[in-house]
């Protein structure tokens, strides 16, 4: 396979001589989410696992998307599909933001073509009351998937994650996925003290569950809040901010780098960062370069449109390469899209895209880091 080519020249580069402790921190991912100087910038793709691969869709075939999240074996694999095939420099867990919340209790399924959908959706005191913890033991089957992937994985990190709080709300309140968020936001400014009630609970069971992530191998974690873009800055710095700080910052003693990440939060970048994210993840409205701007250098992550795989190659060489001297600007850049991989996106310009980024060196290096040494 085109992959498994590409993966042994990665991982060389990335250093197979050294020993695996070394490794898992010199890889071009960390380093570049560190702002240190990279071999070539990392990429890998939010939702590289997924229904784009025939691969996955085989095994995914009869099981539930809920069921499938409490496989180990079975999320080692979905896991490890898009990093043979793509060569990928970091993998990210298979697994959903609702899987702590059902895991905590609340009745709730992924249904196939629309998302998650919640019985009975939270509106009141005490529907917040009665939302339980997450008890680290309730997703033992996800520390049990991270530790086989750790294993199979050797040089590659690991991307454990979680959604934050404003996003799962959104899921709890609405009931499933909405357009606008009504109901959400007339609960956040309708009854403020429930709404910091409910988001503190949800702070709890997110950073619950990225710890069991982070303890049991992962090597950096992204914190998934998708849905924030759809808030003024005034608003989400004070309904959401502290909620995301508290998960953001209840990691800073494992010492992984926290990756933020929102769609249409162009106006909300800084903010974002304020709230304790070592790279912030930037859709494809806004270009690096001013993204880069408005974090004052911090190492960013991002942003080719994901409609951008289905245009001829040439256009996509184009967008990639834009991408990445814009990406160039920020202190540290993983390439990635915008938003997720959409559903009929053709693998094999993944593959491309993979093969693009990595033989893009030189072109990406900041200047005045010409004569750093490559890890
Ligand atoms: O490869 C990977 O990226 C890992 C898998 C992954 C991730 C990171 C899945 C599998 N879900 C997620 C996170 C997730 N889930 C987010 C944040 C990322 C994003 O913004 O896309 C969100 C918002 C969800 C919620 C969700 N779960 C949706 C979106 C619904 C909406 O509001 O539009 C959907 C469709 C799901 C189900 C789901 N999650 C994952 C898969 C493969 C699927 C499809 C399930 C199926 O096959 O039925």
């Amino acid at each position: 396979m085109r992959g498994g080519r590409h993966r042994e020249a990665h991982d060389t580069m990335a250093g197979m001589n050294t020993p695996p402790e070394d490794a898992a921190t010199t890889t071009p991912l960390l380093r570049a989410c560190r702002g240190e100087a990279v071999p070539h910038p990392p990429v890998w793709f939010m939702r590289q696992a997924g229904r784009s691969l025939p691969e996955y869709r085989a095994l995914r075939a009869g099981t539930s998307m809920l069921e499938a999240c409490r496989r180990p074996e079975l999320v080692c694999e979905l896991t490890m599909q898009p990093v043979r095939r793509h060569g990928v420099d970091a993998a990210i867990l298979f697994s959903d933001i609702v899987v702590p919340l059902v895991a905590a209790g609340v009745d709730l399924d992924i249904v196939a073509g629309t998302g998650p959908v919640v019985a009975a959706p939270v509106r009141t005191a005490s529907d917040v009351a009665a939302l339980a913890p997450l008890h680290p033991d309730a997703v033992g089957y996800v520390a049990e998937a991270v530790r086989l992937l750790v294993g199979e994985l050797g040089a590659t990190p690991l991307i454990g994650f979680a959604g934050a709080p404003f996003t799962l709300a959104s899921y709890l309140v609405e009931g499933g996925p909405s357009r606008h968020h009504e109901k959400t936001k007339a609960l956040m400014y309708g009854d403020p003290a429930l709404w910091h009630a409910l988001c503190g609970r949800l702070a709890e069971i997110a950073l619950t569950f990225l710890r069991v992530q982070v303890t049991a191998g992962a090597a950096a974690v992204q914190l998934f809040d998708s849905w924030a873009g759809a808030l003024s800055e005034a608003d989400y710095r004070r309904y959401v901010l502290p909620h995301s700080a508290a998960v953001l910052g209840g990691l800073a003693d494992l010492a992984v780098p926290r990756i933020h990440f929102g769609v249409g939060t162009g106006e909300l970048l800084a903010a974002m960062a304020e709230a304790g994210a070592d790279v912030v993840g930037v859709d494809w409205r806004t270009p690096l370069d001013a993204a880069a701007r408005r974090l004052r250098g911090r190492p960013v992550q991002g942003n080719l449109d994901p409609c951008v795989l289905f245009a001829p190659w040439d256009v996509v060489e184009t967008e990639v390469r834009r991408v990445l001297a814009e990406g160039a600007a920020a202190s540290g850049h993983v390439f990635n899209l915008g938003h997720g991989v959409l559903p009929g996106t053709d693998p094999d310009v993944l593959t491309r895209v993979v093969e693009l980024v990595h033989a893009t060196t030189v072109t990406a290096r900041r200047p005045g880091e010409e004569d750093d040494p490559v890890a």
